[in-house]
């Protein structure tokens, strides 16, 4: 009997030492102490021994049974920190494995050429001013000097929201609610963007960015307008560039001109971005027509002033000699990613 019992806990001990798995260990519990075990079944005999022979043989068998149940208990939890170990090690991080790119954003060309555009400005003393895109068609038209038959009207395909509302077909409205609530001097531009019913093509798209300026004081001349427009060409197109004015018309300045550039690509030469004129219309511009002045309550004899305006795409477009307008508003990265 002695000698089943040392049999018994030598093979139980034997089978640990092999075991890997948690599983398979209970498995031995079950062999040697479950219900049925090999172990149990000799305690359960105990009855049939002789009296000296029982305590001896019982304590010997509790002995093994105390012993396996704490190699058991051992084995098990060696096993499952092992295990635990190794799904740690798993998962390490590699710090030598390469990183995964992250895409960073950035500013639009249409950004950033405004923002150099309102530098220029500001650097010559403009204030930056804002206002509504949904505008009242007093101060996007009546007020601008645009009477309701005025064939101006007619030339902008305007987003009507009724009878009385507009989305601005330009940022002069926001000259003339300035005009209104500041007296001169004044010396500001109105940059944002601008709505007009055009169908899309190269050149046109419903949205564009405008930005505008206004100077009043008294004694402004053109050779103000002249003198300020030209640094700001220089500023944003470089030193050697020429300017020339011709004589066009507004209905809310007056006299009205457009002015043109030397083209920064060929030097006048003549060339693709130029379409061979040598010359690119940069603006429109013009003395404040007296009439817009008293709409805001402002004297036309005591104070003049001028103003211009300009298409914030189109100087994107002739920086970076784009030829699609499209490219500003469809999100293509292929395109943003050049800038
Ligand atoms: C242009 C051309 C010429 C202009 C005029 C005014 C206002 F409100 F002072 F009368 N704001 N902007 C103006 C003048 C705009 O855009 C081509």
């Amino acid at each position: 009997m002695k000698k089943k019992l040392e049999q018994i806990k030598e093979n139980a001990f034997k089978e640990l030492q092999d075991k890997r798995k948690d599983l398979d260990i209970e498995s031995i519990r079950i062999k040697y102490l479950g219900k049925k075990g090999e172990l149990t079944h000799i305690l359960r005999g105990m009855k049939e021994l002789s009296k000296e022979e029982r305590p001896i043989i019982g304590k010997l068998a509790n002995d093994i049974r105390t012993a396996l149940e704490n190699a058991i208990e051992e084995a098990s939890q060696r096993i499952k920190s092992s295990e635990r170990e190794s799904r740690v090690k798993g998962e390490t991080i590699d710090i030598t494995m390469p990183g995964i790119k992250q895409n960073i954003g950035r500013r639009h060309p249409l950004e950033q050429v405004l923002e150099d555009m309102k530098e220029i400005f500001v650097s010559m003393g403009f204030t930056i001013e804002e206002g509504p895109e949904v505008e009242l068609d007093y101060y996007n038209f009546e007020a601008l000097n645009i009477p309701k038959n005025h064939p101006a009207r007619g030339e902008q395909d305007t987003f009507y929201i009724n009878d009385n509302l507009v989305l601005r077909t330009q940022t002069s409205p926001t000259q003339i609610r300035t005009m209104e609530k500041q007296k001169p001097p004044i010396k500001m531009i109105s940059p944002g963007k601008v709505y007009r019913s055009d169908s899309v093509d190269a050149t046109h798209s419903p949205i564009f960015y405008q930005m505008e300026g206004l100077v009043v004081d008294k004694g402004i001349t053109f050779a103000d307008l002249k003198g300020t427009l030209e640094l700001f060409a220089r500023k944003m197109f470089g030193d050697k560039m020429k300017t020339k004015f011709r004589p066009h018309h507004f209905p809310f300045t007056e006299p009205s001109a457009e002015m043109d550039a030397t083209c920064f690509v060929c030097n006048g030469e003549g060339c693709r971005v130029c379409k061979g004129e040598g010359w690119i219309e940069l603006l429109g511009c013009g003395m404040v027509h007296p009439q817009v002045l008293r709409n805001c309550n402002i004297d036309p004899e005591i104070y003049s002033g001028f103003a211009f305006g300009m298409g914030v795409d189109r100087m994107v477009m002739l920086k970076y000699g784009i030829d699609d307008i499209r490219n500003m508003y469809e999100s293509d990265m292929r395109f943003l990613n050049q800038f």
